[in-house]
């Protein structure tokens, strides 16, 4: 088995050798799929992995605008069309300087497994820029989403390819980049999700990423008779997923210790509670401030320059950031520390290493593609409403939700529960994202 999943990894490091993000990404993926694939006829010796590793469309082009200073500046934007086996491709728009191909196509190919579990019908894609929001006027935003977008807009459609926000997109660029589509094709549709709720946007979308993450940490600790209720959760980010997240923590009754950026983290012994956490949503949503300014209002928090928070003792711990932040130093403080459940919210955002500390210990471990999928299944379910011409109330969204996170999570047990009754969710979310994409493959043939 192990020859196997090395010479499928070599033939894909053969082509993608400069791609860091994605060999990983894919190589998880091979270590627990690979497997299921020998032993199942249907699937073995038709190399649905390898046409999956392949994206069938990667398109790259120039962005070019002008800053307030006059400027002419130039970044470069794409989209990952990675697989449109049981949907159109369907997934976030992320603009940070580091974008680029290989961080996109790990993003893009995750989102195929996601959208496949979310049990909705989404295609996999993922796109973006290198563009840096940081530090940019409110114009400057809305030109370069309108200089993005006018080349985008020819290769995406309500039933083709629908984009949303990732890292620095929310929902003032999705707004910038909807208008511009609305006047390149004189078409009000449902092409992008993540809108704003009076053209179009769903309730809860904003809030179901860092919601359903929590939702599928408590259907993990429901297998232990556990709950959230009482835990220390530390929490990284402080964006959308980090907000949200912290939310619903404090709506069950948990505790959130600590938040970050990429400057370092804060450590509130006494908890975040609503009243900061208000704070720091408008600090960081509408000043676009930086988290440590957390202490010019609360100064008996901490600020941990450059840090990451995994050494602050937590029974939860939630990565909600960016990819490869929790090492395997910090999987071994968690450890050491008491932690008992460690939900991603982030995508990839623990190491390989950190997921075989994780369990190796036996604690519960959910990877993004299935704890963070609360996103992208409300997206989902914005489409539905834009093709329905119809609004779902907040409550009604938000049950949806809480049962497509519960349905992940049993698609979860049904494919990743060992011998010993421990529950490798990491192997559990590969395979039955794997088999829904892999059977409308098949179907559909070679193409
Ligand atoms: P935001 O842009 O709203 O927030 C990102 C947060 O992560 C910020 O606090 C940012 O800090 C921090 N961050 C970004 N890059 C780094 C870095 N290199 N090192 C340390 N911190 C960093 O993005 P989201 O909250 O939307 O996304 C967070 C994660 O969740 C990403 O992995 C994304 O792919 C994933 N995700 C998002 C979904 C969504 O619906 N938005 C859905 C599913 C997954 P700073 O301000 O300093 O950059
Ligand atoms: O990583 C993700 O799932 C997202 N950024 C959300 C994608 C979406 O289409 O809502």
């Amino acid at each position: 088995m192990k020859q196997k999943i090395e010479a499928f990894l070599d033939l894909v490091k053969e082509r993608n050798g400069h791609e860091p993000e994605f060999l990983q990404a894919v190589e998880e993926v091979a270590e627990t799929v690979i497997p299921y694939i020998v032993k199942h006829d249907i699937y073995y010796g038709k190399n649905i992995l390898l046409r999956m590793v392949e994206p069938e469309r990667l398109i790259s082009f120039r962005v070019s605008w002008v800053d307030d200073d006059g400027e002419i500046q130039v970044n470069r934007g794409y989209r990952v069309q990675m697989n449109s086996a049981i949907g159109p491709y369907k997934g976030g728009l992320r603009f940070h300087p580091t974008v680029n191909a290989s961080i996109l196509k790990f993003l893009a190919f995750e989102q195929v497994f996601k959208n496949s579990l979310t049990t909705l019908p989404m295609g996999g894609g993922k796109g973006g820029s290198d563009f840096d929001p940081k530090g940019k006027s409110d114009n400057e935003i809305m030109r370069f989403c309108h200089a993005f977008m006018s080349e985008l807009f020819r290769y995406i459609g309500p039933n083709t390819d629908v984009p949303a926000g990732d890292i620095g997109v929310g929902t003032r660029e999705i707004g910038f980049l909807f208008g511009m589509y609305k006047k390149l094709q004189n078409e009000f549709t449902g092409v992008l999700t993540g809108k704003g709720m009076s053209w179009g946007g769903s309730l809860i979308r904003p809030e179901a990423t860092g919601y359903g993450n929590v939702y599928f940490a408590q259907k993990m600790l429901e297998t232990k008779n556990d709950t959230i209720k009482g835990k220390d959760v530390v929490i990284s980010g402080s964006g959308n997923v980090a907000q949200y997240a912290a939310e619903k923590v404090l709506q069950l009754g948990g505790k959130v210790l600590t938040l970050s950026d990429s400057s370092g983290y804060i450590y509130d012994e006494a908890g975040i509670d609503e009243e900061k956490l208000a704070y720091v949503m408008e600090l960081k949503n509408v000043k676009r401030g930086r988290i440590s300014e957390y202490l010019e209002v609360y100064p008996d928090a901490k600020f941990e320059k450059g840090k990451t928070p995994w050494g602050v003792k937590c029974d939860v711990a939630l990565p909600c950031a960016t990819q490869n932040e929790l090492f395997e130093e910090d999987a071994k403080k968690l450890l050491d520390n008491g932690c008992i459940c460690v939900s991603e919210g982030a995508n990839m955002p623990s190491t390989k290493d950190a997921i075989a500390a994780f369990h190796e210990a036996k604690i519960l471990f959910a990877p993004g593609k299935a704890s963070n999928a609360g996103g992208v299944a409300t997206s989902g379910l914005e489409m539905t409403q834009n093709s329905l011409r119809f609004k779902w109330s907040r409550e009604e969204v938000d049950n949806k939700l809480k049962d497509i996170m519960s349905d992940i999570h049993k698609s979860c047990l049904e494919y990743g529960k060992d011998d010993d009754g421990y529950v490798d969710y990491v192997r559990g979310a590969n395979i039955a994202g794997f088999v829904k994409v892999a059977d409308a493959m098949l179907a559909q043939g070679i193409v």
